[in-house]
């Protein structure tokens, strides 16, 4: 496979609203961003994801945009925009931005037009249909927030479609017009020299919805290549679409470097393991670790030079990963160290979610009014109608609900964790005074330096090749302790073993040690003939 700049990369998301707020607004800003750019360039990473920063009413969060080629007033100005594309890009870190044209918020110009008349020269921007018999909702199709897809327009007596919020109306990307003004947005970003994009639900934009919304709708694929030969393939520049459903066959069409598209996807099948197939995540299941393994390998190994795998634990969606499959309490760091030790020896291009980094965790509200989030708020509302009861949506919330991972960035154990000087937009997570930067860099033994000479590994070392292009081979599949995978190639052999458990195990490996690359505990003298590991003890070797 020809070799890209992403290969070996790794990449970090930026969740603005909660990273660092300089106005005293209470939410994260630009200039927050430029200040901490020493400190993420002293991590390692190579580019910067920043969630959407455009104008919005923030119905949900800044992913209801209003204004595509404008910075909301919460966050700053474009000034302080093309000022951070400036300071990343001369610290070597590549800025990309998070493209949402699945659908806009109901305040964008295009749909206050649209809802005007049915004549309106806007209204084939977005998909309209008129009631059905009964007077009621044209179709079935349901939001992913909760509650039907179709919301009614008194003016022009029609439902209008939207898969997300009613304040989230979908583009109708049938009309030729909405992609030519996506593509002409992207390239206004792009010639301001940002490093890519992340796609936001790009599966839905190919939708057919009479006959049903498929992500991975038929026009999906020559909507990209289309927007590949019109906007991005015309520079140097990542690519990563969010596809909720992909499974390395479909991964290889949007990210075989042949077929034009994009550089790669984020793939959600570990991700979604222990939600329920019909309820989601509101009926949490238990973690399948063989399945779990299963996945993980599968990933590395279906791709097999057709397309690149996102590498991922966290984003602004999802629980925090040492609290929902490791141990926050007296494991916390062990198993922080054991997650990112996992992924970063696997192939594929790393994401950090911001605080990722030094073991941030969930966080537990005792009330539901401490809670932001719209899918959450939606859901509760619409679930307790459905049976549930307020403990199981609490608890629900608990273990995944994204505010989660939008609690503030814990830089310090000043008031609010140094995050703001006012009042901030979502409570500080009460443990911000154990758990911050500040702390992290001043114990060489921090999840931090754990993450940083993990990268180190994978881009300066001389193992560099190997883990970024070497293959993947699975040990111990059935074992029900132990995440064990040789990663090889002509120059080295290497061999991570996690314990992935709270007992202490012995397991007999096969292979000789040639060195100790890294652990997460003080390293002794592993025998791997009868390798005996403390609870979540994680250790890459470098075999002879
Ligand atoms: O997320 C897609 C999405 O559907 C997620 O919200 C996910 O399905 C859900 O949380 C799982 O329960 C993208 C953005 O990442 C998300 O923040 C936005 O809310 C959503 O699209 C709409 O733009």
């Amino acid at each position: 496979m020809e070799k890209k700049w992403w290969h070996r990369s790794v990449v970090y998301q930026i969740y603005p609203r909660s990273f660092k707020d300089t106005s005293g607004n209470g939410v994260g800003d630009l200039r927050g961003i430029i200040e901490k750019l020493d400190y993420l360039k002293e991590l390692g990473i190579d580019v910067i994801w920043l969630s959407p920063v455009y104008k919005s009413p923030m119905d949900d969060n800044g992913y209801d945009i209003s204004d595509y080629q404008d910075i909301a007033p919460e966050f700053g100005t474009m000034a302080d925009m093309d000022e951070l594309i400036e300071e990343a890009n001369a610290r070597g870190i590549r800025l990309v931005m998070d493209l949402v044209v699945n659908h806009t918020s109901d305040e964008h110009p295009w749909f206050l037009e649209a809802k005007k008349s049915k004549d309106n020269p806007y209204r084939d921007y977005y998909i309209w249909r008129d009631p059905a018999e009964d007077g009621g909702v044209p179709n079935d199709l349901g939001s992913t927030f909760s509650g039907p897809a179709w919301e009614y327009d008194e003016t022009t007596g029609q439902y209008y479609f939207h898969l997300f919020s009613k304040r989230q109306p979908d583009l109708n990307w049938e009309n030729p017009k909405v992609r030519e003004e996506v593509h002409q947005m992207m390239n206004f970003w792009l010639e301001k020299g940002i490093g890519g994009f992340r796609m936001d639900v790009i599966d839905l934009i190919g939708k057919e919805v009479d006959r049903k919304i498929t992500g991975n709708g038929p026009q999906l694929h020559p909507f990209l290549q289309e927007m590949n030969h019109k906007s991005f393939g015309n520079y140097d520049v990542l690519t990563v679409g969010e596809t909720w459903g992909a499974t390395p066959e479909i991964a290889k069409l949007y990210s075989d470097p042949k077929r034009h598209e994009l550089s790669m996807v984020f793939q959600f099948e570990h991700a979604s393991i222990d939600w329920d197939p019909q309820e989601g995540k509101w009926r949490p299941t238990t973690f399948d670790f063989i399945k779990f393994k299963e996945i993980m390998s599968k990933w590395q190994t279906s791709l097999n030079g057709e397309g690149w795998n996102s590498l991922f634990w966290n984003n602004h969606d999802l629980p925090r990963i040492v609290s929902r499959w490791g141990n926050d309490k007296e494991y916390r760091v062990e198993t922080a160290k054991m997650f990112a030790s996992i992924l970063h020896l696997m192939q594929g291009t790393p994401y950090i979610y911001q605080g990722e980094e030094i073991g941030m965790t969930n966080v537990h509200f005792e009330s539901l009014d401490q809670y932001n989030d719209i899918e959450t708020l939606q859901f509760y509302r619409d679930n307790l109608k459905k049976g549930y009861t307020h403990e199981q949506m609490m608890d629900a919330i608990w273990k995944n609900g994204r505010d989660n991972a939008r609690t503030p960035m814990q830089w310090d154990g000043s008031e609010h964790a140094g995050f703001t000087t006012g009042q901030p937009w979502l409570q500080v997570n009460p443990n911000y005074e154990s758990i911050n930067v500040s702390n992290a860099l001043d114990n060489k033994d921090s999840i931090f330096y754990h993450y940083k000479k993990l990268i180190d590994l994978r881009k300066n070392s001389e193992y560099s090749d190997t883990i970024i292009y070497g293959e993947y081979k699975l040990l111990l599949p059935d074992d029900e302790q132990i995440f064990a995978y040789i990663r090889e190639d002509e120059n080295y052999k290497l061999l991570l073993v996690a314990n992935f458990s709270e007992e202490e195990v012995t397991r007999a490996i096969e292979g000789e040690v040639n060195q100790v690359i890294l652990s997460n505990y003080d390293a002794t003298d592993y025998n791997l003939s009868s390798l005996k590991l403390r609870p979540y003890e994680t250790v890459i070797f470098e075999l002879k």
